[in-house]
């Protein structure tokens, strides 16, 4: 086992959190080492290389905005740029910060201890490397440990088998076969769009139709992104004022306000713009109010249902236990016309139980799928996962993943758990970036939080932070009550924690707005992080 002891930050991930955390660390006068899984930067989008993998931000928000050298450098070729792409954005700001140098690539972390005695981080990974420092921030994203299915036999498939997440580097040749996919969240209806057309066969698995909204990509070119260009210093205030980090927020004319065919009017605007905004940018009173969300709910579903040919397929495909918004809202490009194909046939779970997967196929209660390859968008254990499956002491030896499952998820702002000193976390449960924020707006201002707290901490000679229990408590209970008076508390859903049999339910996501969590930290700050406990 190789020892580096002398750092005075370690960063766990390499994605869009990891390495803006290095560059501001660094740039702190830190002397910082990166840790990631993956042989490449990227994070999300190293990892999840499956076929039509893209965001589903536009890419003139879903950036960093801390450099201006970056944002006039990179040129977008697409409003919501796929997963090549993004990749190779993250890697250009890699090198354009010389931030590769400071990372150890292909280390996967399996502990992280703290030495109450040295008040220092110590982490192990699976490959026997051992690292210590002052510092700990957890940059290891919020989707990140995939969930498989709860099916017998999952071993016994011949086939290729694979979960969306962990899509082989070199691709997984899915033309002219005979393809299950199980699971039709945002990254089942983007696989299922995208290979549905050329495979011989295909099977959708599906326990929960979901609501969608149709993308509207258009290509960049010069002219168009010089547009954009000008309005950069506009969108980036916008990010930093707006519910979820976009550059659009709620309108501002209450639902009740408008008749319903102004109501029409404004949801058709919205629907044309072909983008998230039909739902974290239209009416705010969808995730509270019951009848507007009927209504809303009722536009969407016309909307599919005239996609589609046959009633009873419809009935299936369109979302009958939940409203809209509820759950996250993907967006699709041709997703219905897949399943009008002769080739496409959907199974409702519900309906035809999984019984269990076998050497070539999957059986249901009816019938037996033959099946050449089987694909798992099946989704994460979100939030969480990436800190309770890797064994995280703090004080007195306690271990995250017991404390959480025995009394349940507690941070102060997602960013810090009382009992972790000096451990930092983005992207993790009670912070809106854990799902309702944009996620680099949200990266940027947690990092910036996380830097100028340590900054403090080491102007004031201290070696040691970490929040109070009473401050933690108290965020928790704020969280809370916010996300009681949502509809999406109400909704089983990777939100509340509901798609991980035996995790504690709890809505995951900060569901105050982006906006509103920003103050939050900003007055912890400026109040001299009087919340926390400083040594
Ligand atoms: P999601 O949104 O958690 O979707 C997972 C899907 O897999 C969803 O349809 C699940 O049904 C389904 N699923 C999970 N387990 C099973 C079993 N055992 N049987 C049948 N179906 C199952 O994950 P995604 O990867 O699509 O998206 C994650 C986020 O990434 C997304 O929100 C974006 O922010 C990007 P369920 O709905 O639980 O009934």
């Amino acid at each position: 086992m190789s020892h580096t002891n002398n750092y005075d930050a370690l960063v766990v991930g390499a994605g869009f959190t990891g390495l803006y955390t290095v560059f501001k660390l660094r740039d702190l006068g830190l002397k910082v080492c990166g840790v990631e899984a993956g042989n490449g930067v990227g994070g999300t989008w190293y990892w999840n290389r499956y076929p039509g993998a893209r965001t589903d931000s536009q890419s003139y928000v879903y950036q960093y905005f801390f450099s201006k050298e970056i944002l006039n450098e990179w040129n977008w070729s697409e409003r919501f740029p796929s997963q090549q792409e993004t990749e190779r954005y993250l890697n250009f700001v890699a090198d354009k910060l010389d931030l590769k140098s400071h990372y150890k690539f292909g280390q996967q972390v399996t502990e992280a201890r703290y030495d109450e005695e040295d008040q220092t981080w110590n982490i192990i990974t699976a490959e026997g490397m051992s690292l210590s420092a002052s510092f700990l921030v957890m940059g290891s994203g919020g989707l990140t440990v995939p969930k498989n299915p709860e099916v017998d036999g999952i071993k016994d498939f011949q086939g290729k088998m694979i979960h969306t997440s962990r899509w082989p580097q070199e691709g997984l040749m899915t033309e002219d076969k005979r393809v299950g996919v199980i699971g039709t969240g945002a990254t089942g209806i983007q696989v299922i769009q995208s290979i549905g057309k050329n495979v011989e066969s295909l099977t959708v698995f599906q326990r929960t139709a979901n609501y969608t909204i149709p993308m509207r990509n258009p290509k960049y070119d010069d002219k168009k992104r010089t547009e954009l260009r000008k309005k950069y210093p506009d969108i980036k205030k916008q990010r930093n004022e707006t519910f979820a980090g976009f550059s659009f927020d709620f309108q501002e004319v209450p639902f009740k306000d408008l008749e319903p065919p102004a109501r029409k009017k404004m949801m058709e605007k919205y629907w044309a713009d072909g983008s998230l905004s039909f739902w974290i940018g239209q009416f705010p009173e969808i995730f509270f109010e019951e009848e507007a969300n009927r209504e809303v709910s009722n536009f969407v579903k016309q909307k599919i249902r005239a996609r589609i040919n046959d009633p009873e397929l419809a009935n299936k495909l369109i979302p009958s236990d939940h409203g809209f918004g509820t759950r996250r809202v993907p967006l699709e490009n041709q997703y219905y016309e897949i399943f009008n194909q002769e080739n496409v046939n959907l199974v409702d779970v519900n309906e035809e139980p999984l019984q269990s997967i076998e050497k070539n196929g999957i059986r249901t209660s009816k019938t037996f799928y033959e099946l050449d390859s089987l694909i798992f968008a099946t989704g994460f254990d979100a939030g969480t996962g990436a800190l309770t499956s890797i064994d995280l002491y703090g004080k007195d030896r306690r271990l995250l993943r017991d404390e959480w499952n025995d009394k349940g998820i507690s941070t102060f702002m997602g960013l810090q758990v009382h009992g972790y000193p000096n451990m930092f976390m983005v992207m993790a449960p009670m912070s809106p970036v854990a799902a309702f924020c944009n996620v680099p707006t949200c990266v940027e201002q947690s990092v910036d939080w996380i830097s100028d707290c340590i900054r403090h901490v080491r102007e004031r000679g201290a070696k040691s932070v970490e929040p109070s229990l009473q401050a933690e408590q108290e965020w928790v209970k704020h969280h809370d009550e916010v996300a009681d008076e949502t509809l999406v508390s109400k909704v089983d859903s990777w939100y509340t924690s509901a798609n991980v049999p035996g995790k504690m339910r709890r809505v995951i996501p900060y569901c105050g707005g982006a906006n509103v969590y920003r103050e939050h930290c900003d007055k912890v700050r400026k109040g001299g992080f009087a919340e926390c406990l400083i040594s």
